[in-house]
């Protein structure tokens, strides 16, 4: 997200190695900390990037087989997190302070399965899913991310919502200690997020809690973040504690920030622009390289994020000027 224009610095930090270098470095830190203890080796092993767990029995899915993903070195350095700090790699450098483990849900408001529930028991019941989508960030830069998770919807249906329930609210942590972020007012805290019913239930809406076959990193937003692909990428609350079933239009919190410049509705539409910039086009950032990615081709951003045929229903007969 975006109080000013992105400097062309923010790119180019991002971009420093390849997912197969980074793999071979974690191996490295992995056997490193197996034989000696990590401790003897904190320059090379930063928190940020400390070995997560690989998921098992998921499954491949038909979105996205065709996209060339982000390398994960990117994915995990670039990023918004503003518990975290408002800089691009702030929550790389500072999210090893949040303890993903153990981590609770609740479930409220209209819905007949309400309660607090354990993370593990939350999502055991569900199929892990791979779902590999282009991510496009309202300030114009995009990634391809391997995403594992399960349809918002088989989540849904388990909490029974009953016929009250017209929206679905999230909430992330606040716990200023494991966040450092809330310890300032940059955003009003908890970040809150929204969706309508059948936005909430289209089979595209995931909940993730993996990328590239292992668990969330931290500053992807461990160890449950949504994900919304025709979306822009800040409708993707990251670190859920709390999920409410409401009968009005829940706050979002960049709308609640700057009313004029986000909607609630939040669609990735190149033909209604930011109030400060267009979004015709966005800048893809791949992996393969500082100045490549710096100078790397801009590309036309498509309506829905290139997603219209699964969800363009959703808004037939909507002014998305007006609901923007
Ligand atoms: N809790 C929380 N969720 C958040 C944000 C945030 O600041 N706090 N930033 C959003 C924005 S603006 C974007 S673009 C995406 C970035 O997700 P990524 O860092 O995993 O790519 O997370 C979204 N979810
Ligand atoms: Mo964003």
């Amino acid at each position: 997200m975006l109080i000013q224009m992105k400097k062309a610095s923010d790119v180019l930090s991002s971009e420093i190695t390849r997912k197969s270098f980074y793999m071979n470095r974690r191996k490295f830190i992995q056997a490193a900390g197996a034989v000696s203890g990590a401790a003897l080796f904190p320059s090379i092993a930063p928190p940020a990037f400390a070995a997560s767990a690989k998921l098992e029995n998921v499954q491949k899915s038909q979105w996205g087989g065709s996209l060339q993903p982000t390398s994960l070195e990117s994915i995990m350095s670039h990023n918004n997190f503003y518990e975290f700090g408002t800089g691009k790699s702030d929550p790389k450098e500072n999210a090893h302070t949040l303890k993903p483990k153990p981590w609770t849900v609740e479930i409220a408001g209209h819905a007949k399965n309400t309660g607090r529930f354990n993370f593990e028991d939350l999502v055991k019941p569900h199929q892990l899913e791979e779902r590999i989508y282009r991510m496009r960030c309202v300030e114009a830069w995009s990634m391809v991310i391997p995403w594992v998770g399960i349809p918002l919807a088989s989540l849904i249906k388990k909490a029974e919502p009953t016929g009250n329930a017209k929206y679905v609210a999230f909430e992330t942590l606040v716990d200023p200690k494991q966040m450092p972020g809330q310890r300032g007012r940059s955003l009003k805290w908890p970040y809150v997020e929204g969706l309508r019913m059948d936005e909430a239930m289209n089979p595209l809406t995931i909940m993730a809690v993996g990328i590239y076959g292992e668990e969330l990193p931290n500053q992807n937003g461990a160890p449950l973040r949504l994900v919304v692909p025709w979306k822009y990428g800040f409708k993707g609350i990251k670190s859920i504690v709390k999920i409410t079933f409401t009968e009005k239009e829940p706050p979002s919190t960049w709308n609640k920030q700057a009313p004029q410049e986000y909607g609630f509705y939040s669609n990735v539409n190149p033909d209604v622009n930011h109030r400060r910039w267009s979004q015709a086009r966005e800048r893809p950032i791949t992996g393969e390289g500082g100045l490549a990615a710096l100078f790397a081709k801009k590309i036309d951003t498509l309506k829905f994020n290139g997603y219209a045929e699964e969800v363009a229903h959703l808004y037939q007969g909507m002014d998305l000027k007006k609901f923007f």
